[in-house]
Protein backbone atom coordinates (compact mmCIF):
# COMPACT_ATOMS: atom_id res chain seq x y z
CA UNK A 1 0.00 0.00 0.00
CA UNK A 2 1.75 3.45 -1.17
CA UNK A 3 1.03 6.59 0.61
CA UNK A 4 -1.19 8.05 -1.89
CA UNK A 5 -3.82 5.03 -1.31
CA UNK A 6 -3.66 5.40 2.47
CA UNK A 7 -4.53 9.23 2.42
CA UNK A 8 -7.40 8.56 -0.41
CA UNK A 9 -8.67 5.98 2.16
CA UNK A 10 -8.39 8.29 5.17
CA UNK A 11 -10.02 11.15 3.24
CA UNK A 12 -13.16 8.71 1.76
CA UNK A 13 -13.68 7.27 5.68
CA UNK A 14 -14.07 11.15 6.96
CA UNK A 15 -16.20 12.06 4.10
CA UNK A 16 -18.62 9.25 5.09
CA UNK A 17 -18.55 10.18 8.69
CA UNK A 18 -19.65 13.50 7.93
CA UNK A 19 -21.96 12.39 5.32
CA UNK A 20 -23.61 10.31 7.88
CA UNK A 21 -23.63 13.21 10.53
CA UNK A 22 -24.90 15.62 8.29
CA UNK A 23 -27.88 13.09 7.51
CA UNK A 24 -28.54 12.89 11.47
CA UNK A 25 -28.60 16.08 12.04
CA UNK A 26 -31.29 16.42 8.90
CA UNK A 27 -33.51 14.06 10.13
CA UNK A 28 -33.50 15.65 13.94
CA UNK A 29 -36.81 18.14 13.04
CA UNK A 30 -38.49 15.66 10.49
CA UNK A 31 -38.76 13.69 14.12
CA UNK A 32 -40.19 16.61 15.95
CA UNK A 33 -42.47 16.67 13.64
CA UNK A 34 -43.73 13.30 13.16
CA UNK A 35 -43.99 13.51 17.17
CA UNK A 36 -47.32 13.94 18.51
CA UNK A 37 -46.70 16.02 21.39
CA UNK A 38 -48.55 19.21 21.93
CA UNK A 39 -46.40 22.06 20.27
CA UNK A 40 -46.13 23.68 23.90
CA UNK A 41 -44.08 21.75 26.47
CA UNK A 42 -45.59 19.96 28.87
CA UNK A 43 -44.04 21.17 32.70
CA UNK A 44 -42.07 17.66 32.59
CA UNK A 45 -40.80 18.23 29.25
CA UNK A 46 -39.75 21.93 30.32
CA UNK A 47 -38.06 20.61 33.59
CA UNK A 48 -36.32 17.71 31.19
CA UNK A 49 -34.42 14.56 32.56
CA UNK A 50 -35.81 15.41 36.40
CA UNK A 51 -39.11 15.60 35.32
CA UNK A 52 -38.77 12.18 33.28
CA UNK A 53 -37.29 10.52 35.87
CA UNK A 54 -39.93 11.73 38.57
CA UNK A 55 -42.60 9.87 35.65
CA UNK A 56 -40.17 6.80 35.39
CA UNK A 57 -40.68 6.59 39.18
CA UNK A 58 -44.05 6.06 38.97
CA UNK A 59 -44.41 9.53 41.06
CA UNK A 60 -47.98 11.60 40.14
CA UNK A 61 -46.65 13.63 36.81
CA UNK A 62 -47.31 17.31 37.06
CA UNK A 63 -50.76 18.66 35.40
CA UNK A 64 -50.30 18.20 32.04
CA UNK A 65 -50.67 22.02 29.74
CA UNK A 66 -53.42 22.21 27.85
CA UNK A 67 -54.27 21.15 24.50
CA UNK A 68 -53.83 23.35 22.26
CA UNK A 69 -57.41 22.14 20.42
CA UNK A 70 -60.44 24.09 22.27
CA UNK A 71 -62.02 22.45 24.74
CA UNK A 72 -66.17 21.83 25.66
CA UNK A 73 -66.96 24.55 27.44
CA UNK A 74 -67.60 23.54 30.95
CA UNK A 75 -71.13 22.46 32.12
CA UNK A 76 -70.06 24.71 35.44
CA UNK A 77 -69.17 28.13 33.60
CA UNK A 78 -71.95 27.75 31.49
CA UNK A 79 -74.38 27.59 34.64
CA UNK A 80 -72.12 30.54 36.01
CA UNK A 81 -72.50 32.82 32.88
CA UNK A 82 -76.58 32.10 33.09
CA UNK A 83 -76.76 32.66 36.88
CA UNK A 84 -74.90 36.13 35.70
CA UNK A 85 -76.94 37.01 33.55
CA UNK A 86 -79.91 35.96 35.50
CA UNK A 87 -79.28 38.17 38.59
CA UNK A 88 -79.70 41.57 36.33
CA UNK A 89 -83.09 39.47 34.92
CA UNK A 90 -83.80 38.94 38.04
CA UNK A 91 -84.00 42.29 39.17
CA UNK A 92 -85.55 43.55 35.78
CA UNK A 93 -88.38 40.68 36.19
CA UNK A 94 -88.59 41.61 40.11
CA UNK A 95 -88.84 45.31 38.94
CA UNK A 96 -91.76 44.53 36.50
CA UNK A 97 -93.64 42.27 38.78
CA UNK A 98 -94.17 45.26 41.13
CA UNK A 99 -94.73 47.79 38.22
CA UNK A 100 -98.55 47.77 39.92
CA UNK A 101 -97.33 48.29 42.93
CA UNK A 102 -95.56 51.25 41.71
CA UNK A 103 -98.67 52.84 40.32
CA UNK A 104 -100.42 52.51 42.98
CA UNK A 105 -99.39 54.56 46.70
CA UNK A 106 -95.70 55.18 45.26
CA UNK A 107 -97.29 56.83 42.18
CA UNK A 108 -99.87 58.99 43.98
CA UNK A 109 -96.95 60.79 46.27
CA UNK A 110 -94.54 60.95 43.41
CA UNK A 111 -97.25 63.23 41.47
CA UNK A 112 -98.26 65.23 44.91
CA UNK A 113 -94.44 65.84 44.90
CA UNK A 114 -93.54 66.44 41.53
CA UNK A 115 -92.34 69.81 40.72
CA UNK A 116 -92.23 70.37 44.57
CA UNK A 117 -88.90 71.85 46.00
CA UNK A 118 -90.44 71.77 49.74
CA UNK A 119 -92.94 70.15 51.43
CA UNK A 120 -94.72 72.16 53.65
CA UNK A 121 -97.28 71.12 56.32
CA UNK A 122 -100.54 71.38 54.25
CA UNK A 123 -99.01 68.79 52.10
CA UNK A 124 -98.99 66.27 54.66
CA UNK A 125 -102.61 66.09 54.83
CA UNK A 126 -102.32 64.39 51.21
CA UNK A 127 -99.63 62.52 52.66
CA UNK A 128 -101.20 61.07 55.08
CA UNK A 129 -104.67 60.05 53.11
CA UNK A 130 -102.49 58.79 50.06
CA UNK A 131 -100.37 56.05 52.75
CA UNK A 132 -103.87 55.58 54.87
CA UNK A 133 -105.54 54.05 51.29
CA UNK A 134 -102.41 51.98 50.55
CA UNK A 135 -102.25 48.54 51.39
CA UNK A 136 -98.98 48.74 53.69
CA UNK A 137 -101.48 48.86 57.24
CA UNK A 138 -102.72 51.23 59.44
CA UNK A 139 -99.83 50.58 62.01
CA UNK A 140 -97.22 51.10 59.08
CA UNK A 141 -98.85 54.21 57.48
CA UNK A 142 -98.71 56.27 60.42
CA UNK A 143 -95.22 55.32 61.70
CA UNK A 144 -94.34 56.64 58.30
CA UNK A 145 -95.83 59.62 58.58
CA UNK A 146 -94.72 60.15 61.96
CA UNK A 147 -91.30 60.29 60.49
CA UNK A 148 -92.09 62.56 57.61
CA UNK A 149 -93.20 64.87 59.86
CA UNK A 150 -90.38 64.95 62.21
CA UNK A 151 -88.48 64.86 58.92
CA UNK A 152 -90.25 68.03 57.90
CA UNK A 153 -89.75 70.29 61.34
CA UNK A 154 -85.82 70.05 60.22
CA UNK A 155 -85.76 73.14 57.59
CA UNK A 156 -82.68 71.12 55.25
CA UNK A 157 -84.37 68.02 55.25
CA UNK A 158 -88.09 68.92 53.62
CA UNK A 159 -86.99 68.16 50.11
CA UNK A 160 -88.91 65.61 47.94
CA UNK A 161 -85.79 63.79 48.01
CA UNK A 162 -85.08 63.62 51.84
CA UNK A 163 -88.26 62.64 52.55
CA UNK A 164 -88.09 59.73 49.53
CA UNK A 165 -84.81 58.94 51.02
CA UNK A 166 -86.50 58.38 54.57
CA UNK A 167 -89.61 56.30 53.56
CA UNK A 168 -86.85 53.90 51.70
CA UNK A 169 -84.63 53.70 54.10
CA UNK A 170 -87.34 53.07 56.89
CA UNK A 171 -89.16 50.39 54.35
CA UNK A 172 -85.51 48.76 53.70
CA UNK A 173 -85.37 48.59 57.67
CA UNK A 174 -88.50 47.25 57.90
CA UNK A 175 -88.12 44.50 55.63
CA UNK A 176 -84.82 43.89 56.75
CA UNK A 177 -86.21 41.19 60.04
CA UNK A 178 -83.44 38.56 60.86
CA UNK A 179 -83.87 35.45 59.18
CA UNK A 180 -85.23 37.54 55.80
CA UNK A 181 -84.10 35.58 52.66
CA UNK A 182 -83.42 32.41 51.03
CA UNK A 183 -83.72 29.27 53.66
CA UNK A 184 -80.77 27.44 54.72
CA UNK A 185 -81.42 23.30 55.01
CA UNK A 186 -77.41 22.84 54.51
CA UNK A 187 -75.82 21.31 57.22
CA UNK A 188 -79.20 21.26 58.78
CA UNK A 189 -80.51 18.09 60.63
CA UNK A 190 -82.06 15.58 58.61
CA UNK A 191 -84.38 15.66 57.70
CA UNK A 192 -84.95 19.43 57.60
CA UNK A 193 -88.79 19.61 58.13
CA UNK A 194 -90.69 22.55 56.54
CA UNK A 195 -94.47 23.33 57.06
CA UNK A 196 -96.14 25.19 54.58
CA UNK A 197 -99.78 26.75 55.65
CA UNK A 198 -101.90 29.64 54.87
CA UNK A 199 -105.39 29.80 53.32
CA UNK A 200 -106.79 28.34 50.22
CA UNK A 201 -105.60 29.64 47.03
CA UNK A 202 -102.84 31.56 48.19
CA UNK A 203 -100.15 29.36 46.51
CA UNK A 204 -98.83 27.05 49.44
CA UNK A 205 -98.94 23.87 46.50
CA UNK A 206 -97.08 25.82 43.73
CA UNK A 207 -94.86 27.48 46.38
CA UNK A 208 -93.72 23.48 47.79
CA UNK A 209 -93.28 22.87 43.87
CA UNK A 210 -91.27 25.79 43.34
CA UNK A 211 -88.81 25.15 46.59
CA UNK A 212 -88.59 21.29 45.74
CA UNK A 213 -87.41 22.50 42.39
CA UNK A 214 -84.83 25.06 44.28
CA UNK A 215 -83.84 22.89 46.80
CA UNK A 216 -82.99 19.71 44.13
CA UNK A 217 -80.99 22.38 42.23
CA UNK A 218 -78.86 23.30 45.41
CA UNK A 219 -78.26 19.10 45.75
CA UNK A 220 -80.67 18.22 48.43
CA UNK A 221 -82.81 15.09 48.35
CA UNK A 222 -86.14 16.26 48.73
CA UNK A 223 -89.88 14.70 49.68
CA UNK A 224 -92.94 16.18 49.91
CA UNK A 225 -96.01 15.17 52.17
CA UNK A 226 -99.50 15.56 50.77
CA UNK A 227 -101.44 17.01 53.65
CA UNK A 228 -104.14 19.18 52.29
CA UNK A 229 -106.23 15.63 52.17
CA UNK A 230 -109.25 17.90 52.24
CA UNK A 231 -109.46 17.23 48.51
CA UNK A 232 -107.99 14.35 45.99
CA UNK A 233 -107.51 17.13 43.64
CA UNK A 234 -104.85 18.62 45.73
CA UNK A 235 -103.02 15.22 45.92
CA UNK A 236 -102.66 15.61 42.19
CA UNK A 237 -101.44 19.09 41.93
CA UNK A 238 -98.72 18.67 44.58
CA UNK A 239 -97.88 14.80 42.71
CA UNK A 240 -97.50 16.72 39.13
CA UNK A 241 -94.82 19.38 41.01
CA UNK A 242 -93.24 16.40 42.68
CA UNK A 243 -92.76 14.58 39.42
CA UNK A 244 -90.89 17.75 38.05
CA UNK A 245 -88.76 18.13 40.44
CA UNK A 246 -87.45 14.19 41.24
CA UNK A 247 -89.22 13.99 44.65
CA UNK A 248 -91.27 11.07 46.07
CA UNK A 249 -94.70 12.45 47.03
CA UNK A 250 -96.21 10.65 50.30
CA UNK A 251 -100.13 10.96 50.46
CA UNK A 252 -103.45 9.55 51.98
CA UNK A 253 -106.73 8.70 50.98
CA UNK A 254 -109.27 11.79 50.59
CA UNK A 255 -109.96 12.82 54.00
CA UNK A 256 -107.09 10.93 55.99
CA UNK A 257 -106.19 12.59 58.66
CA UNK A 258 -103.37 14.59 57.65
CA UNK A 259 -101.25 14.23 60.53
CA UNK A 260 -101.22 10.38 59.55
CA UNK A 261 -99.84 11.01 55.84
CA UNK A 262 -97.42 13.66 57.71
CA UNK A 263 -95.68 10.87 60.03
CA UNK A 264 -95.89 7.86 57.02
CA UNK A 265 -93.87 10.85 54.81
CA UNK A 266 -90.97 11.48 57.87
CA UNK A 267 -90.57 7.88 57.97
CA UNK A 268 -90.77 7.56 54.60
CA UNK A 269 -87.97 10.47 54.63
CA UNK A 270 -85.59 8.59 57.10
CA UNK A 271 -85.67 4.84 54.80
CA UNK A 272 -84.85 7.06 51.77
CA UNK A 273 -82.13 9.57 53.41
CA UNK A 274 -84.04 12.69 52.47
CA UNK A 275 -83.17 16.01 52.98
CA UNK A 276 -85.30 18.07 53.03
CA UNK A 277 -89.60 17.11 53.52
CA UNK A 278 -91.80 19.57 52.41
CA UNK A 279 -95.47 19.56 53.63
CA UNK A 280 -98.40 20.75 52.00
CA UNK A 281 -101.38 21.26 54.29
CA UNK A 282 -105.04 22.36 53.52
CA UNK A 283 -106.49 25.83 53.87
CA UNK A 284 -110.02 25.10 54.87
CA UNK A 285 -111.38 22.91 56.88
CA UNK A 286 -115.09 23.67 58.26
CA UNK A 287 -114.32 26.50 60.42
CA UNK A 288 -111.23 28.21 61.08
CA UNK A 289 -110.91 27.11 64.50
CA UNK A 290 -110.87 23.25 62.95
CA UNK A 291 -108.65 24.89 60.91
CA UNK A 292 -105.83 26.03 63.30
CA UNK A 293 -106.84 22.76 65.52
CA UNK A 294 -105.48 20.44 62.67
CA UNK A 295 -102.85 22.69 61.85
CA UNK A 296 -101.63 22.46 65.68
CA UNK A 297 -102.01 18.69 65.77
CA UNK A 298 -99.93 18.58 62.60
CA UNK A 299 -97.49 20.26 64.26
CA UNK A 300 -97.08 18.26 67.42
CA UNK A 301 -97.21 15.05 65.19
CA UNK A 302 -93.75 16.38 63.18
CA UNK A 303 -92.05 17.11 66.60
CA UNK A 304 -93.14 13.54 67.54
CA UNK A 305 -90.81 11.99 64.62
CA UNK A 306 -88.24 14.10 64.00
CA UNK A 307 -86.57 16.37 66.19
CA UNK A 308 -86.88 19.69 67.02
CA UNK A 309 -89.04 19.37 64.09
CA UNK A 310 -90.93 21.50 62.25
CA UNK A 311 -87.40 23.61 61.44
CA UNK A 312 -89.18 25.86 59.50
CA UNK A 313 -93.09 26.93 59.28
CA UNK A 314 -93.94 28.95 56.64
CA UNK A 315 -97.24 31.18 55.91
CA UNK A 316 -97.46 31.51 52.68
CA UNK A 317 -99.68 34.63 51.95
CA UNK A 318 -101.30 35.80 48.88
CA UNK A 319 -100.19 39.45 48.00
CA UNK A 320 -103.10 40.29 46.17
CA UNK A 321 -105.60 40.47 49.72
CA UNK A 322 -103.77 43.47 50.43
CA UNK A 323 -104.70 43.84 53.86
CA UNK A 324 -106.84 40.63 54.41
CA UNK A 325 -103.33 39.12 54.22
CA UNK A 326 -102.18 40.95 57.27
CA UNK A 327 -105.32 39.87 58.80
CA UNK A 328 -104.61 36.42 57.76
CA UNK A 329 -101.18 36.46 59.36
CA UNK A 330 -102.06 37.85 62.36
CA UNK A 331 -104.69 34.80 62.71
CA UNK A 332 -102.28 32.15 61.67
CA UNK A 333 -99.69 33.97 64.26
CA UNK A 334 -102.25 33.77 67.05
CA UNK A 335 -102.21 29.92 66.36
CA UNK A 336 -98.62 28.60 65.04
CA UNK A 337 -95.45 29.30 65.55
CA UNK A 338 -94.40 31.10 62.40
CA UNK A 339 -90.86 31.38 61.10
CA UNK A 340 -91.18 32.84 58.07
CA UNK A 341 -93.42 34.31 55.33
CA UNK A 342 -93.43 33.59 51.47
CA UNK A 343 -95.56 36.50 49.63
CA UNK A 344 -96.81 35.41 46.20
CA UNK A 345 -98.42 36.48 43.08
CA UNK A 346 -96.55 39.78 43.50
CA UNK A 347 -96.37 39.86 40.23
CA UNK A 348 -100.09 41.00 39.22
CA UNK A 349 -101.10 43.26 41.87
CA UNK A 350 -101.14 46.65 43.15
CA UNK A 351 -101.43 45.53 46.66
CA UNK A 352 -97.33 44.76 46.89
CA UNK A 353 -96.95 47.18 49.63
CA UNK A 354 -98.19 45.00 51.95
CA UNK A 355 -95.45 43.34 52.79
CA UNK A 356 -94.13 46.77 54.78
CA UNK A 357 -97.39 45.97 56.70
CA UNK A 358 -96.25 42.37 57.11
CA UNK A 359 -93.33 42.59 58.07
CA UNK A 360 -93.58 45.44 60.46
CA UNK A 361 -97.39 44.41 62.42
CA UNK A 362 -96.10 40.89 62.74
CA UNK A 363 -92.06 40.78 62.81
CA UNK A 364 -91.85 38.29 60.66
CA UNK A 365 -89.28 37.43 57.89
CA UNK A 366 -89.93 37.08 54.48
CA UNK A 367 -88.19 34.31 53.26
CA UNK A 368 -89.60 34.13 49.06
CA UNK A 369 -91.37 35.83 46.77
CA UNK A 370 -93.72 34.86 44.04
CA UNK A 371 -93.78 36.47 41.11
CA UNK A 372 -95.55 33.96 38.45
CA UNK A 373 -97.14 30.76 38.54
CA UNK A 374 -93.62 29.08 36.22
CA UNK A 375 -91.29 27.03 38.79
CA UNK A 376 -88.21 29.49 38.59
CA UNK A 377 -90.93 32.09 39.74
CA UNK A 378 -89.48 32.23 42.98
CA UNK A 379 -87.32 34.78 44.42
CA UNK A 380 -85.70 34.83 48.02
CA UNK A 381 -86.30 38.00 49.18
CA UNK A 382 -83.55 40.63 49.58
CA UNK A 383 -85.23 43.87 51.28
CA UNK A 384 -82.74 46.01 49.58
CA UNK A 385 -83.33 44.62 45.96
CA UNK A 386 -86.90 44.69 46.80
CA UNK A 387 -86.75 48.67 48.40
CA UNK A 388 -84.84 49.72 44.81
CA UNK A 389 -87.53 47.75 42.83
CA UNK A 390 -90.22 49.24 44.55
CA UNK A 391 -89.40 52.84 44.62
CA UNK A 392 -87.79 52.64 41.40
CA UNK A 393 -87.61 56.26 39.97
CA UNK A 394 -89.81 57.29 42.54
CA UNK A 395 -87.12 60.28 43.08
CA UNK A 396 -86.53 61.13 39.99
CA UNK A 397 -90.52 61.49 39.83
CA UNK A 398 -91.07 63.25 43.06
CA UNK A 399 -87.88 65.33 42.90
CA UNK A 400 -87.43 66.87 39.69
CA UNK A 401 -90.63 65.91 37.39
N1 LIG B 1 -99.42 34.99 39.18
C1 LIG B 1 -99.10 34.15 40.15
N2 LIG B 1 -99.87 33.08 40.41
C2 LIG B 1 -99.52 32.26 41.40
C3 LIG B 1 -98.35 32.47 42.17
N3 LIG B 1 -98.29 31.46 43.09
C4 LIG B 1 -99.37 30.68 42.88
N4 LIG B 1 -100.12 31.15 41.88
C5 LIG B 1 -101.39 30.62 41.38
O1 LIG B 1 -102.36 30.66 42.39
C6 LIG B 1 -103.29 29.61 42.25
C7 LIG B 1 -103.46 28.86 43.56
O2 LIG B 1 -102.25 28.20 43.85
P1 LIG B 1 -102.17 26.86 44.72
O3 LIG B 1 -100.74 26.51 44.80
O4 LIG B 1 -103.09 25.84 44.21
O5 LIG B 1 -102.71 27.41 46.12
P2 LIG B 1 -103.01 26.57 47.46
O6 LIG B 1 -104.48 26.35 47.50
O7 LIG B 1 -102.58 27.47 48.57
O8 LIG B 1 -102.23 25.31 47.41
C8 LIG B 1 -102.77 28.74 41.13
O9 LIG B 1 -103.46 29.05 39.96
C9 LIG B 1 -101.31 29.15 41.00
O10 LIG B 1 -100.81 28.97 39.70
C10 LIG B 1 -97.53 33.61 41.87
O11 LIG B 1 -96.50 33.90 42.49
N5 LIG B 1 -97.96 34.40 40.85
MG1 LIG C 1 -102.88 23.40 47.60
Amino acid sequence: MDWGTIIFGVLALASVVLIIQAILQMRVPIEDEDDDQPALATPAQAKGDAGADQDARGEEPEEPAPKPEQQPEPEGSKKKDRKKVDSAEEQRRLSKGLAKTRGGFIAKLGSLFRGKRELDAKMLDEVEEILFTADIGVHTSQELLDNIRKELGKQELNSPEAIWGHIKQRSAEILDQPGAGALSVKGKIKPFVILVIGVNGTGKTTTIGKLAARFRDEGHKVLLAAADTFRAAAVDQLQIWGDRAGAEVVSGKEGADPSSVIVDALKRAKELDVDVVLADTAGRLHTKADLMDELQKVGRSISKWVEGAPHETVLVLDSTMGQNAIAQARLFKEAMDISGIILTKLDGTAKGGVVLGICHELQLPVRYIGIGEQVDDLRAFEPRAFVEALYEDADADGGQG
